[in-house]
């Protein structure tokens, strides 16, 4: 495993441990041990020419749909193959001890690839959309796709309108209620720990500074710096699938 030991401070342990209320705020970072590229560097192979916040947005959609949709098709298809990591799986865990104990335990998360669900966390607050449920910009129609690869892109509605993925792309509002949901228990909780993300995409980012105004201690697990790695009561430097179960496992919860 190779995890560097890292002391956890006894206050952190304990605060996992008893904190009344804890959020969990994930990015990328927490999948980039299934197999899932991180969305920086989402772009591999034949989509390295491109800049994921280019073609995450309605413009890249209307202007070539073809090849939004290839893209998101082909990420929905690599998602499908790969499996929660312990990362994940210490999360689900977490939430199972704090539900045992009456203390609210809200995961939200910014990935669009479902493995939190897959590892078993109910309360999963998904504020980018994900990649399996599409619709029709036309006429409202939605449904899961967890099939193979579609056979035509973008697939084509029965009203002829076109389908897209059910994500949010970069210049569309995030779901209300979701987002909503999110603020409200970032700004109530005892704990806010922000694993994995880059914390510069927005207003997902700016969650923890409710945290921060309530008083929360705030953790961070990223292998890099990050904008809020200087503000973070504790920054560990290090992969979540490797600190996570050692972290949860160590403050007993
Ligand atoms: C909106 C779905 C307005 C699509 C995504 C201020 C306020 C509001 C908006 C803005 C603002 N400033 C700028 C904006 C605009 C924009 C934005 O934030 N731009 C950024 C780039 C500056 N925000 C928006 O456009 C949002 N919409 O505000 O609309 C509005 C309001 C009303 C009406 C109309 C409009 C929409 C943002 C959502 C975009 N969609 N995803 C898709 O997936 O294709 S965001 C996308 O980035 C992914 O969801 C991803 O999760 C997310 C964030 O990135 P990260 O998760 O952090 O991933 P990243 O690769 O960046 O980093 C990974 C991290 O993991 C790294 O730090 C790495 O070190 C670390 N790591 C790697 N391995 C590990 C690890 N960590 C731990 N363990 C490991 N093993
Ligand atoms: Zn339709």
């Amino acid at each position: 495993m190779g995890v560097t030991v890292i002391m956890f401070e006894r206050e952190l342990l304990n605060l996992i441990a008893t904190a009344n209320s804890i959020v969990a705020l994930n990015g990328a970072g927490v999948s980039a041990e299934s197999g899932i590229p991180t969305f920086r560097d989402a772009l591999t192979g034949l989509w390295a020419r491109y800049n994921p916040e280019e073609l995450a947005t309605p413009q890249a959609f209307g202007k070539n749909p073809q090849l939004v949709s290839r893209w998101y098709d082909q990420r929905r298809c690599d998602v499908l193959k790969c499996m929660p990591n312990a990362g994940h799986i210490a999360l689900a865990r977490l939430e199972e001890t704090c539900r045992q104990k009456g203390r609210p335990f809200t995961l939200i998360t910014q990935n669009v690839d479902r493995l939190h669900r897959a590892a078993g966390s109910q309360n999963v607050i998904e504020l980018h959309g994900n990649l399996f449920t599409w619709r029709c910009i036309d006429c409202g129609w939605e449904a899961d796709e967890s099939g193979p690869a579609f056979d035509e892109h973008p697939p084509r509605c029965e009203c002829g309108g076109l389908r897209r993925p059910g994500v949010v792309w970069f210049g569309e509002a995030l779901p209300g209620a979701a987002l909503l949901k999110a603020q409200r228990a970032s700004g109530k909780c005892a704990l806010f720990m922000s694993l994995g993300t880059s914390s510069v995409v927005y207003p997902a980012a700016a969650l923890v500074d409710l945290a921060f105004e309530n008083g929360a201690k705030v953790l961070e697990i990223n292998p890099e710096q990050t904008p809020l790695s200087r503000r973070a009561h504790w920054s560990l430097r290090g992969k979540c699938g490797e600190i996570l179960p050692d972290l949860i496992d160590r403050a007993g919860s």
